[in-house]
């Protein structure tokens, strides 16, 4: 199997170098030149605009992909940033998180300054783990098994969200989740255009959230809410660097 990755970017002014798009998968041998251009083609035609750099990375996965099961789906009625707050810390106090946590996980969401990965904020004490604040913590070497992902695609479309943002999210998500040390996710998209957001956990699954944000907010990120106990470097090798593939489809 070969984990595929595409990321694309721009140079602006004399140096700044700004994120287009990026995508990544897990495939068989015989799937390579056709990923390969339609990563190509997807970062070439991407809205937010050209890209002068395309990097595309094939590596070949030595260690067997770890197989998970996709999370459930939930969309839920929501209809402002407001009721969305709310909602969320109805939700994951819930399950018992601090109230802490999740206030110190909005802080960061709401925070102007876009991280590329995710926070780590420990449950109880609230403390921030990532060891780089800026960058964050990168899940990757994650894909999805061909059948489930037609079963996705056919239950997706049934719920009318069959979308490769909704898609990679839940694949993402599904990863991070299956961890024993994650307690809970929350996302916001940094597009500003996309308004829709998520909570996840191992009980409730995968929890939608529309209007999250207002449209053109710039705002976004990632947190994942961990055990108090949890070994630091042992989860963030397993998200940044095992390969997981999605193989069931519940719904
Ligand atoms: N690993 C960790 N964090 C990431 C990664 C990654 N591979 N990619 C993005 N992030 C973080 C980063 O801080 C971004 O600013 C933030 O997540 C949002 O990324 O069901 O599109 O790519 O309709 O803007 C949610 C879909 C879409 C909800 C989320 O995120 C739905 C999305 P974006
Ligand atoms: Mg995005």
């Amino acid at each position: 199997m070969w984990n595929i990755r595409m990321r694309a970017s721009k140079t602006v002014g004399s140096q700044k170098e700004i994120h287009i798009s990026g995508a990544e998968g897990i495939y068989e041998d015989s799937e390579i030149s056709k990923i390969v251009k339609k990563y190509a083609e997807r970062a070439l035609n991407h809205p937010r605009g050209k890209p002068d750099n395309i990097v595309i990375t094939i590596e070949e996965i030595k260690q067997k992909p770890k197989k998970v099961q996709l999370l459930p789906v939930t969309t839920l009625r929501c209809k402002s940033p407001d009721e969305a707050k709310k909602t969320i810390f109805q939700t994951l106090s819930g399950i018992g998180v601090p109230t802490k946590a999740i206030k110190n996980s909005f802080k960061v969401l709401t925070s102007q300054k876009i991280m590329r990965g995710a926070a780590l904020i420990l449950e109880e004490s609230a403390i921030r783990m990532e060891p780089d604040r800026e960058r964050g913590v990168r899940v990757s070497r994650l894909g999805i098994e061909k059948a489930a992902e037609k079963a996705l695609t056919w239950n997706l479309s049934k719920m009318r969200v069959d979308t490769t943002t909704v898609k990679e999210a839940l694949i993402l998500a599904s990863k991070v989740a299956s961890h024993p040390d994650v307690t809970a996710e929350i996302c916001i998209s940094d597009d500003p255009d996309y308004t829709t957001g998520y909570i996840t956990s191992k009980q409730f699954g995968y929890l939608r959230i529309p209007n999250i944000k207002r449209h053109g907010e710039k705002h976004g990120g990632r947190v994942f809410i961990i055990k108090e106990d949890a070994d630091i470097g042992k989860l963030i090798k397993y998200l940044e660097k095992t390969p997981v593939i999605v193989s069931g489809v519940r719904f």
